[in-house]
């Protein structure tokens, strides 16, 4: 073959050329040491006539030269062209909004319940706490409900098999009722003056509905000193529930029973609900806690004399509380585990 038709055939073949692969190829099959196609030319000069030779020889050899030129044209070409590919499917596009990544949050009931310690810690009281299995000394004996009296009855109880048995009495285990224990527990370890909240979670074998759940939250509240009365304990409240629903509200005081308070009050909160299907809201009490002023008794219990102290306590319904803060109709919905109703708190 012409060595101005070798030229021909690689011009038209490099240009079709889009690989590394095949651009190695190309080079192999002009170039290659032992059967390129210029190769083989120039090999075969020493065959030729000296004046054809010393032509041929010159054209060959620039044709080699150019072919490489090309060869390392066509290379950088197409290193361009892979890198641009590269960075076009690396590429980011920082306009796009991110992934929003859900990382949970707290529960309605954790909440209130940190809002209602706030409150009470600004008002000088002190948070502690108290077993959730207690025995049935702190949970009645204590708090002047003695055995086989019928206001044990006011609370029924998730007993537990095991006890502890003294010589004088045995005292059975229990899932508390409530946080009034914690009033006993802690007075019998500090002298008064003092004002404290117990917040916990208590159980009650009851049958629910949609104020009613077998586990649910109070906040227990005691405050002792010299000249304590039930005005403190008003004026108290008013101003916690003020300060929890961020408004005026109306409340209720209505006298009750408790073995451990003497007077015993119950207190509601007027609030409005929604009627079914109607626009129009109606307005209702619900009760949301229970009070009084510490009896003579739990003092004694607690070693602490009756003649020199007296003070406030209450329990006070936190699910309800949340019920009317969030507009909840029923206390059940908390404890779903409804991931719908929960995250609305988000
Ligand atoms: C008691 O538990 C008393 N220990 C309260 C108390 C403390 C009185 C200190 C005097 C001095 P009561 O059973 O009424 O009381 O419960 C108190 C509050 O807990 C109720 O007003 C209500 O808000 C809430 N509560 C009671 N039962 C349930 C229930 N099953 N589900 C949800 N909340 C409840």
């Amino acid at each position: 073959m012409k060595v101005s038709e070798i030229k021909k055939k690689f011009l038209k073949e490099i240009e079709k050329i889009n690989s590394f692969k095949e651009l190695e190829e190309i080079k192999l099959n002009y170039l290659g040491r032992k059967s390129g196609i210029l190769t083989k030319v120039l090999h075969s000069l020493k065959k030729l006539p000296i004046e054809e030779r010393k032509k041929v020889g010159k054209e060959a050899n620039s044709l080699k030269k150019e072919i490489e030129n090309f060869i390392s044209l066509k290379f950088e070409k197409l290193k361009t062209k892979e890198e641009k590919e590269k960075l076009l499917k690396e590429k980011v596009d920082l306009t796009c909004p991110g992934k929003k990544v859900y990382l949970g949050h707290l529960h309605p009931l954790t909440l209130v319940l940190r809002e209602i310690k706030d409150i009470f810690l600004r008002m000088g009281f002190e948070v502690v706490e108290g077993p959730e299995i207690e025995n049935s000394v702190y949970n009645f004996d204590a708090l002047n409900i003695p055995k086989n009296h019928p206001s044990r009855d006011l609370w029924s109880t998730f007993w537990l098999d095991s006890a502890l048995h003294f010589s004088s009495h045995t005292s059975r285990f229990l899932l508390r009722t409530h946080t009034s224990p914690v009033q006993v527990r802690y007075m019998e370890k500090h002298q008064p003056p003092f004002r404290i909240i117990a917040p916990g979670r208590v159980f009650r074998h009851e049958r629910t509905d949609a104020s009613h759940e077998i586990q649910f939250y109070q906040v227990e509240g005691l405050m002792v000193d010299k000249n304590i009365n039930l005005s403190n304990f008003k004026a108290i409240i008013l101003h916690f529930f003020e300060e929890f629903f961020k408004k005026k509200v109306e409340i209720r005081l209505r006298p009750s029973y408790f073995p451990f308070t003497e007077p015993s009050v119950e207190v509601d909160i007027k609030f409005k609900s929604k009627i079914k299907n109607q626009k129009s809201k109606k307005e209702k009490w619900l009760e949301v806690m229970g009070a009084g002023m510490v009896h003579p008794n739990v003092f004694k219990s607690a070693r602490l004399n009756p003649f020199n102290w007296q003070g406030f306590a209450f329990g006070v319904g936190v699910d309800r509380l949340a019920m009317i803060k969030y507009k909840i109709p029923d206390v059940r919905l908390f404890y779903k585990g409804d991931l719908r109703f929960i995250q609305q708190w988000r």
